[in-house]
């Protein structure tokens, strides 16, 4: 029997890199060529954990480093049974941010081990595709100002852009890096013509198991 699941898609980058703009036109790009698609983000705010993590994120508590992590880790995997349903149902599922984000901001902190941070990550329904929106931090900060959010300042995120290119370097998992100062519909045809493939591809494997 042929598995015609849909597509685990993710995009990531640095704050202000255009992931959430990109991910919106993917979705709408993928329904007018009726392929079943829907979004999800990470953090998902709406949750228990999610609105812890909200709270800290928009400075109204503390969290410890560690503890934060693995929220962020939990967060994802609440959804994971909703992921597997959809996917099996044929859903693609486009996703603004993933475990990679996860490695990235908790690594830029003092004390953090690449290898610890992925740790509890391991095992995720493993992105078809992993899209790395790449404008530099400076660039990001031209586009306008960062929030008022934790982690939103330029030191920060040139820390987490090496976490990034740090997680780049495994070849186990499918990235492409998109050139992401460009236009925004330039950006948009490379992200389709790239997810268009992975859906090709993706259908007719079982979903994979993240850094395992
Ligand atoms: N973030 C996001 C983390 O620190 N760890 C994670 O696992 C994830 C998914 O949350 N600055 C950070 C990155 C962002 C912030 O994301 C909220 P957004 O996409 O701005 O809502």
């Amino acid at each position: 029997m042929t598995c015609r699941r849909g597509a685990l898609i993710v995009l990531e980058g640095v704050d202000k890199a255009g992931k959430t703009t990109q991910c919106n036109k993917l979705i709408q790009a993928l329904l007018e060529n009726e392929q079943p698609a829907e979004m999800m983000r990470f953090p998902e705010r709406t949750t228990m954990i999610g609105q812890l993590i909200n709270s800290y994120l928009e400075k109204k508590s503390n969290l410890e480093d560690h503890t934060v992590h693995l929220l962020f880790s939990a967060n994802r995997w609440e959804q994971v049974p909703l992921m597997k349903e959809k996917l099996e149902q044929g859903i693609t599922l486009v996703v603004d941010r993933y475990a990679f984000s996860g490695v990235a901001f908790t690594s830029a902190k003092p004390g953090f081990t690449l290898d610890w941070c992925k740790n509890p990550d391991v095992g995720l329904p493993k992105p078809d595709l992993v899209m790395f929106l790449n404008v530099s931090p400076s660039e990001a900060a031209r586009r306008g100002h960062f929030g008022t959010e934790r982690y939103e300042t330029s030191v920060f995120q040139r820390a987490v852009q090496q976490g990034f290119e740090e997680l780049m370097k495994d070849s186990s998992v499918n990235w492409q890096v998109i050139g992401a100062s460009r236009n925004i519909e330039d950006v948009h045809a490379d992200i389709k013509n790239h997810t268009i493939e992975a859906i090709t591809t993706a259908m007719t494997q079982p979903i994979g198991h993240l850094w395992k």
